[in-house]
């Protein structure tokens, strides 16, 4: 008996030898193809890293270590997003400096990591917080400024009281602040803008050249949301009101026109008896999200300016009014409205008596699920026609739609947009345009903790940026880091920080005292860890050729619009002034499915894990107390799960079990159920693999059962990383241990090659046991042992070869042949031949497996 795998002193033990000697340094190599794969790096909260941050990371460091063995040249690193609000929010609260907190918390997450074994380079460590990091952040703001893509704006933002700050549209849902659940209202700031729509078109076009998961891509392009459509004038009073509408073909059908309450015209059209109704509406709106403001369900509310425009395809008067649904910031903020065909234009008709025009010919017949129960095609028809009922099809022939210039009349709806715009192009009242949904970055907070921009406003009202030898531009020491209630950052409490002579201009001038959003420091990590460590540049040219673009990004899908939106933009931002040499800076991008963790209540009202529940007679019970589980199944919120750390894992399993049971749990992508004692299967996987290293049966001689099952694994895991299934791969290593323990001896070579399988995914106990076994040199470089294709060909047979009833021959072949294949190779064998005589077999009898029987 071999003695039990202790996983504390050799995890231990391994984890020092990597450190000690850098196994997994990095450097350029232009001889050598490289791999660059990419975890997304952790904000260091005080909680620490859950087993959800796990999955993702032993999934990159499986495939990271695989491609070492195959010598390829892998960059894998780590560094903390350490600017973030829950720092600055504990300081405020107790007063310690953000950086203390940061670097506690980031101790604590390095010591996690190396915990598991992770085959990160760490001298590549980098922190966003860091001015030697920041001051980079900050030089490619002055590029983005250079480039006239950051702007500042006096805007409604989003702005929320209890953190005292604005908030990114990202950052807010329901009205509420992502972070923390705080409300947040609307308020007029000056803040600094990233034309980030400038790029729109190309964060588009360019999905189609990357490798990211299709949900993905659809995630971004809904949030960049491509209209076609047109711009149509109208004029008012003297003014002109510009529309955007994916439907100019309709223009014959409308009867109103309705503005964002914010839109700059609202005032000068409002006559003075709807002036205090309208300030009135104003006011109630402007607290509202713009997502409770477009609800559909949403009883639709809104005031008459008591003005009207004129409609240019038909010369009606158009009544103006406001209302919260038309957003300010799509669009132009003003829409016509055609209730015959728009839904919500049809119940705000409806609600305040306006007109209804319909312009298609409705036809129900078609289109049996809009006829409701109880009522015929044409009674569908008749109220559609007579403005009863608004007809939601963009089918069908275009009525009710000419004037003396033009008819619509008789089109289809793409003849009639053709058609319309002609016309309105002709007549300057409007151009064909698209349209996006993306909106520009809001990119300035009022933070303390965050990279202070890198800006002078000068006393003759310029403006310059500071010179990359004027960087990095660091914060003062603060004592209070609140922001006041004015919006106000509280950088600007600091007067003599920010009033100062600038002296390259000796004029007087005072700081930006905006701190950038938390997402800029993420915007550019991965080129900086190709080359962390240059004071001189951000990157050099060398470095970043050799290791760009990320070949895997590994992380949240809940990262699909904010952080990967913004890192391609800035992205191409750096290609376009040429500092960078691909157009997209993650060429293939994977997201691990989300761990979660389910508890069930029981009768008593506690709450009992997956693990403790027990089925019985299609019923569910508590193992323990044996009570009935009540229907209802609380899924662990994301938070909750924050409970199971690694480091309980590691400690009573060690961290290779964690690693595989992560892994083992399925496929990468899905979503998977957490459960703390299932992680002692892939513990007593372990112990067995090690038995089998240690065990007496351990032979200098090799035989071909095992050779078969040691290319047999090889062969099948390293088809499983590739593929990144990565659970389908453990369970070949669980199939090789069952079967070697089955035989009479184990072949060191043979081992040696399993220990290589299983190094990726448990690089503790396969450094162990390659130590054990005699291997050469160091086993994360140790090449990939070579797959011979005999060995993976099935079980051989014996087929029996008869003529006659009488065994002529035996031939070895793979088992489940065709009859045919045999019959022909039976012909050929000179033993047959000879019985056969060249005369065609009366009849033939095939066994599948066992034997072929000519009867002559
Ligand atoms: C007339 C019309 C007739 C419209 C019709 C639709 C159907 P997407 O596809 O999302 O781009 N719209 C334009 N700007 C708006 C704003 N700021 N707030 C709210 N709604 C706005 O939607 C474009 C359509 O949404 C536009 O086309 C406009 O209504 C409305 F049968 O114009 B449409």
């Amino acid at each position: 008996m071999t003695e039990r795998y202790n996983h504390k002193t050799i995890e231990k033990k391994w984890q020092n030898h990597w450190e000690e000697n850098k196994t997994f340094k990095a450097e350029v190599d232009p001889s050598k193809e490289k791999f660059y794969i990419l975890d997304m790096f952790p904000y260091p909260s005080g909680a620490g890293l859950h087993v959800g941050h796990v999955a993702g990371y032993t999934s990159t460091d499986v495939v990271a270590r695989h491609k070492r063995q195959k010598g390829i040249n892998v960059l894998h690193p780590m560094g903390w997003d350490s600017f973030g609000l829950p720092a600055e929010q504990y300081a405020i609260r107790t007063g310690t400096h953000p950086e203390i907190t940061t670097k506690k918390n980031i101790d604590n997450y390095r010591r996690q990591l190396k915990s598991l074994g992770f085959s990160y380079d760490w001298d590549r460590e980098v922190m966003t917080s860091d001015p030697s990091y920041y001051k980079w952040t900050q030089w490619i703001f002055t590029k983005l400024y250079e480039k006239g893509l950051a702007y500042e704006s006096e805007m409604l933002v989003n702005f929320c009281p209890a953190l005292g700050t604005v908030l990114a549209n990202e950052e807010v849902e329901d009205g509420k602040s992502v972070e923390g659940g705080h409300p947040v209202e609307r308020r007029p700031l000056r803040q600094w803008v990233l034309k980030i729509t400038e790029y729109a078109e190309r964060l588009l076009e360019d999905l189609e050249t990357v490798d990211w998961t299709d949900g993905l891509k659809k995630l971004q392009r809904n949030w960049i949301g491509k209209s076609h459509g047109a711009k149509v004038h109208f004029s008012a009073e003297g003014e002109q009101i510009t529309v955007f509408t994916t439907r100019p073909d309709t223009l014959f059908g409308a009867t109103f026109m309705v503005l964002s309450p914010e839109h700059p015209l609202v005032n000068q059209l409002t006559t003075p008896e709807n002036k205090a109704a309208v300030e009135a509406y104003q006011q109630e709106i402007s607290s509202k999200s713009d997502l409770e403001r477009t609800e559909l369900s949403k009883e639709k509310s809104g005031v008459f300016l008591g003005t009207y425009a004129k409609n240019p395809a038909n010369g009606e008067k158009l009544p103006i009014w406001i209302s919260d649904y038309v957003l300010m910031g799509y669009g132009t903020g003003a829409i016509m409205c055609v209730p015959g065909h728009d839904e919500r234009d049809f119940e705000f008709a409806q609600k305040f008596g306006l007109d209804i025009r319909p312009v298609y010919e409705p036809k129900p017949e078609e289109h049996p699920e809009l006829v409701p129960e109880g009522m015929t095609a044409e009674q569908v028809r008749q109220e559609v026609l007579a403005g009863e009922r608004v007809w939601p099809n963009d089918q069908g022939e275009a009525i009710n739609s000419e004037n003396e210039e033009i008819s619509l009349n008789g089109l289809d709806v793409q003849a009639a947009k053709r058609a319309i715009a002609r016309w309105l192009e002709s007549k300057e009242l409007g151009e064909i345009t698209v349209n996006y949904k993306l909106r520009d970055w809001l990119f300035s907070r009022q933070r303390y903790w965050g990279e202070p921009f890198p800006i002078l406003h000068l006393a003759d009202g310029t403006k310059r940026t500071l010179d990359l030898n004027e960087l990095p531009l660091i914060p003062p020491p603060l004592e209070d880091y609140r922001p006041s209630p004015d919006g106000n950052s509280p950088l600007a409490k600091v007067q003599n920080w920010v009033e100062i002579t600038d002296e390259k201009t000796g004029q007087k001038a005072l700081r930006e005292t905006n701190t950038m959003p938390q997402w800029a420091g993420s915007c550019w990590y991965y080129l900086r860890f190709c080359d962390p460590k240059n004071d001189e540049a951000a990157w050099s040219e060398m470095a970043e050729n050799y290791w760009m673009p990320v070949d895997m990004y590994v992380g949240g899908a809940e990262h699909a619009v904010l952080h990967l939106l913004y890192a391609r933009f800035w992205h191409k931002v750096l290609f376009d002034c040429g500092v960078v040499s691909t157009s997209e800076p993650f060429q293939s991008l994977r997201n691990p499915g989300m761990i979660t963790s389910r508890s069930y209540q029981v009768d008593s009202g506690a709450y009992v894990e997956e693990c403790d529940v027990e089925k019985r007679d299609g019923k569910y019970y508590h193992k323990e107390s044996g009570e009935e589980l009540r229907s209802q199944v609380e899924k662990m919120s994301k938070s909750k799960l924050n409970g199971v750390s690694p480091d309980e894992m590691v400690e009573e399993y060690g961290a290779d079990a964690l690693r595989l049971y992560e892994m083992f749990m399925g496929p990468l992508d899905k979503e998977k159920i957490w459960n703390s004692e299932a992680v002692s299967g892939c513990r007593r996987f372990i112990q067995r693999f090690y038995d089998l290293v240690c065990s007496e049966k351990v032979t200098d001689e090799t035989s071909e059962e095992a050779l078969k099952l040691g290319h047999r694994l090889v062969h099948g895991v390293g088809k499983d990383i590739d593929a990144l299934l990565l659970n389908t791969a453990i369970a070949k290593m669980m199939e090789f241990v069952n079967g070697m323990s089955k035989l009479k001896s184990y072949p060191k070579e043979v081992l040696r090659m399993a220990t290589q399988a299983v190094a990726s995914f448990a690089p503790h106990l396969a450094e162990e046991c390659w130590e054990i076994l005699g291997g050469e040199g160091e086993l994360s470089y140790a090449p990939w042992p070579e797959v011979e294709e005999k060995y993976l060909q099935d079980d051989m047979i014996t087929y029996i070869i008869q003529v006659n009833g009488k065994v002529r021959s035996k031939l070895d072949l793979p088992k489940d042949q065709e009859e045919s294949a045999i019959v022909e190779l039976a012909r050929e064998n000179h033993l047959v031949a000879k019985h056969l005589n060249g005369s065609e077999p009366r009849k033939i009898i095939f066994v599948p497996n066992r034997l072929l029987n000519f009867v002559v």
